[in-house]
């Protein structure tokens, strides 16, 4: 390897600069230093067992969702590292007196401590390091728990509070945490598509079925790894109140203010966030109050909601309706289905009625509802989790987008079950085109016939008339235990 430019020395580490920007190879000495190298030595070794030791616990505490800058350790004395900001702080942990404690209490070095001592000391060499206390820390600025008490603040002042769980949620692993947050605090939520299963669909507190409700109406948004992106129409009025102040947890600091001010940011690894936010509720006394407007809001909608999709639900007509067409999957889905869904109807309605009760147990068009992951996810999903179901739909547009991929799924024997929810939406444009402007151009599209494509890869496939054969169809696909394709004719609503 080329040796890389020298960005600085200290006294216990070189680094240099690392393969790609935003990185560095930090390279451990052996020089020993203390009392702000007024003492100072060389321990043969040294450097190697420190980065043995700083690799393993910035692993641990990755493990425990604490974002750091390690990298990867490179070889016995470097490793590679992300570049950060320094918050001036040294951080001792001593359990047995050694150094400075000794020297300035006179207890022997080498005495075991009753219980660890946490101490921290301002990194300054001018003012030769000096102990602080949190009450420094905190009065000087140099790391804020404001923020986290400054949320709960806004959040406290909210008459409609609303909580946004977004994919953050899960990529960092913060379910419980959010769990905890939501109950705690009592306000409702929403999740985005890919934030599904952080919190069950069917949890109380989800205003999921009020979804247009809910983010129209909430003075205070809690982004929690959530993006006010097009799937949350930008954060814009009318879908949202114009007014709408923002708090948001985020990972990635360019995020802080996309599309809509930002009142409180909290950046970093979300499960450490949200789990700070609980500790902090524990010295405040608030709770949203249960009985207010905002949640009987909430239940009303969801309850003219439910009303209003329920003859769809129960409507047994061949070709089968969206809803009474999910209703059966979602009720032959096991729990630890990773559901996958593409299309617009089929996606769409699909959201609000396959529930998921796990995280990361979803896997969406997303952002930008782009047709054509539905393939890819599924053998991705199949590859990463072979022990679990893999149930896709997709609309009968979508599936044109990356259906060649079947032969990949048959090729390595991956048992999924694909449902495809045939409208013959390409017929829909046509349509379209006749009613508003009495005749059509290019729009004269048909669909292959799904089963015979099926078959030709080797597919398990069956058609379901209707509401009375998809489930069987369902069961039996369960059964077979290999690839398996259903088509399900939809009835026909032409967009408006
Ligand atoms: C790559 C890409 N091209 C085009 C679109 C535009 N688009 C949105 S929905 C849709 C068709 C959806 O039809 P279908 O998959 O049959 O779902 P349905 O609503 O009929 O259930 C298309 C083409 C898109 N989202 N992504
Ligand atoms: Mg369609």
């Amino acid at each position: 390897m080329t040796r890389r430019r020298r960005i600085y020395e200290g006294k216990a580490k070189v680094l240099f600069e690392g393969p790609e920007p935003g990185t560095l190879v930090q390279y451990f000495k052996d020089d020993a230093t203390a009392f702000n190298n007024q003492k100072k030595g060389t321990i043969t070794g040294k450097g190697v067992l420190n980065n043995r030791i700083s690799e393993y616990l910035m692993l641990k505490l990755g493990e425990i969702g604490i974002p750091t800058h390690f990298v990867r350790r490179l070889n016995m004395r470097e490793q590679l590292v992300r570049e950060v900001e320094i918050i001036p702080l040294e951080v001792v942990v001593r359990n047995v007196v050694a150094g400075s404690l000794s020297k300035r209490f006179g207890i022997p070095e080498g005495t075991a401590l009753p219980r660890s001592i946490v101490e921290y000391y301002y990194k300054s060499d001018e003012l030769g390091d000096p102990m602080v206390s949190e009450e420094h820390i905190t009065a000087f600025g140099w790391a804020m728990p404001q923020d986290i008490e400054h949320a709960l603040d806004v959040l406290q002042s909210a008459q409609r509070p609303l909580a946004l769980i977004g994919q953050g949620m899960a990529t960092s692993g913060a379910e419980e945490e959010v769990r905890a947050f939501i109950e705690r605090t009592q306000i409702p939520f929403v999740r985005t598509p890919k934030g599904k299963g952080i919190m069950p669909d069917d949890h109380p507190l989800s205003a999921g079925a009020a979804r247009s409700l809910a983010l129209s109406q909430a003075d205070v948004v809690f982004l929690m790894g959530a993006r006010l992106n097009w799937i949350m129409h930008f954060g814009l009025p009318p879908r949202f109140n114009k007014n709408v102040r923002i708090i948001q947890l985020d990972i990635a600091p360019e995020q802080i203010g996309q599309n809509a001010p930002t009142e409180v940011a909290l950046v970093g690894d979300g499960k450490a966030i949200v789990a700070q936010l609980n500790a902090a509720l524990k010295n405040r006394k608030w709770v949203y109050p249960k009985g207010t407007p905002w949640h009987a809001g909430i239940a009303e909608k969801t309850a003219a909601n439910a009303a209003q999709i329920t003859p769809q639900l129960v409507d047994d007509a061949a070709p089968a309706n969206y809803y009474r067409a999910l209703r059966d999957v979602a009720d032959w889905a096991p729990d630890d289905a990773i559901i996958i869904g593409e299309g617009a109807s089929t996606m769409d309605i699909g959201r609000t009625q396959l529930l998921n009760s796990k995280p990361r147990h979803r896997l969406d068009a997303g952002s930008y509802g782009t047709m054509g992951i539905g393939m890819g996810f599924v053998i991705a999903a199949a590859v990463v989790h072979p022990d679990k179901p893999i149930i896709s739909v997709s609309g009968d547009s979508a599936i044109g987008f990356s259906g060649m991929e079947m032969e990949t799924a048959c090729r390595y024997e991956l048992p999924v079950k694909i449902v495809v929810f045939n409208n013959g939406g390409y017929k829909i444009l046509n349509n379209t085109q006749r009613r508003r402007f009495g005749r059509t151009i290019g729009t004269e599209l048909t669909n292959p016939d799904f089963i015979k494509l099926g078959d030709a890869f080797g597919f398990r496939t069956a058609r379901a008339n209707g509401p009375a054969e998809l489930g069987k169809a369902l069961k039996d696909a369960v059964a077979a235990d290999r690839a398996t394709m259903i088509e399900v004719p939809i009835e026909l609503v032409p967009y408006r």
